[in-house]
């Protein structure tokens, strides 16, 4: 089964990043898969550009060091491969300007924005680009990424009914628990790459005291009920749900299990650095030896561009371009 993903170079990954999407990724890698590193999707966060190749060659260390391994599966930089950007143009040619301006990423992001580019408009047509140049059957990423998927899947349809089967018409697949990890100290929001929340984001190489710092200063409730209820309890209902993620237990096995808040967050800090600790040793010597990581990347585009190549070019003669 092809399947592809990617993320994008806006800053350390998160455990979001790491529950949600890249610990699915390393578990489905033995598929056909892909896996990018989407740096023109960051342009649309006006980045420097020496932030965003540092970002991106941190980004590369952080998909090896969780355990993507490059003899198994495809790593690649988006911009390294080119097909991307000219799908994209034939599908902005697809998208209507409605579709896109129901997203709810861009409405929440257009808001935040003062005179915003038209890139934050037109990104999920790039992400749709990336995902139908390799055939993909399965995108795994976080809850949040849902409505993108779903048009991607209408801008395929649409595609493949005008101009004859084209593509393949991908589906989105979230983990059972944590497809979204929210923000410890404040549970109605995600945990967020580009919102700063110094202690309500816990990064994946975050040194062990500040993980057993933020987990214990986590926001939870006053009346002391160990209970899993997302209506009554967010703040504790994500603790269990990252609890439950990373000991395979349901989120109702693990309250079951507590009485006292602390007990759990003291337990949840211990777990949480046992599996990310040699994780993030893992990534500190593979940041030293940036020349490698390009390797491993150069390798994966020319691969990546063998199909995507193939893809391009049967969008493009469906399309009428000769
Ligand atoms: P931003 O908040 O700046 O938009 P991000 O943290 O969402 O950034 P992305 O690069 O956009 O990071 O997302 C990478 C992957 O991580 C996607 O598959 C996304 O769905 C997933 N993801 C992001 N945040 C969370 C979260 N809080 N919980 C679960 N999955 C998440
Ligand atoms: N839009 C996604 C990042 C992204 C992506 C993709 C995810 C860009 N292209 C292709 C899966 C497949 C985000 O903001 N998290």
């Amino acid at each position: 089964m092809k399947i592809l993903s990617g993320m994008q170079p806006s800053g350390p990954l998160h455990l979001g990043n790491y529950l949600g999407a890249l610990r699915q990724w390393v578990r489905a890698q033995n598929e056909d898969a892909y896996y990018c590193v989407v740096d023109l999707h960051a342009l649309t966060l006006q980045i420097a550009p020496e932030e965003l190749r540092a970002n991106t060659t941190d980004l590369l260390a952080s998909y090896l060091a969780a355990g993507l391994d490059p003899e198994v599966c495809t790593i690649f930089v988006q911009s390294h491969v080119s097909y991307h950007a000219q799908l994209n143009w034939l599908l902005e040619c697809v998208a209507t300007y409605g579709e896109l301006s129901r997203m709810v990423a861009f409405k929440e992001k257009s808001e935040r924005q003062e005179g915003y580019r038209v890139g934050l408009l037109t990104y999920p047509v790039l992400m749709a680009a990336d995902i139908l140049l390799y055939e993909s059957e399965e995108v795994p990423v976080g809850d949040d990424q849902r409505q993108h998927l779903e048009l991607t899947r209408d801008i395929a349809e649409r595609f493949n009914n005008r101009f004859g089967p084209t593509f393949q018409v991908p589906v989105g697949v979230q983990p059972p628990v944590a497809a979204r990890v929210m923000d410890l100290q404040d549970p109605s929001r995600k945990m967020s790459k580009s919102l700063a929340s110094p202690l309500g984001t816990v990064y994946m190489f975050d040194a062990p005291v500040d993980i057993e710092k933020k987990i214990a200063k986590a926001v939870t409730d006053t009346d002391g009920e160990m209970r899993f209820d997302w209506d009554q309890k967010p703040g504790l209902s994500n603790l269990l749900e990252i609890y439950s993620s990373l000991s395979g237990e349901t989120p109702e096995e693990v309250a079951a299990r507590y009485s006292r808040y602390g007990e759990l967050k003291s337990d949840l800090a211990a777990l949480l650095i046992a599996i990310l600790a040699p994780l993030r040793e893992r990534y500190e010597e593979l940041l030293a030896s940036p020349d490698d990581l390009y390797k491993v990347a150069a390798r994966g585009a020319d691969k990546a561009s063998v199909l995507a190549g193939s893809v391009y070019r049967r969008a493009a003669a469906a399309m009428g371009l000769t």
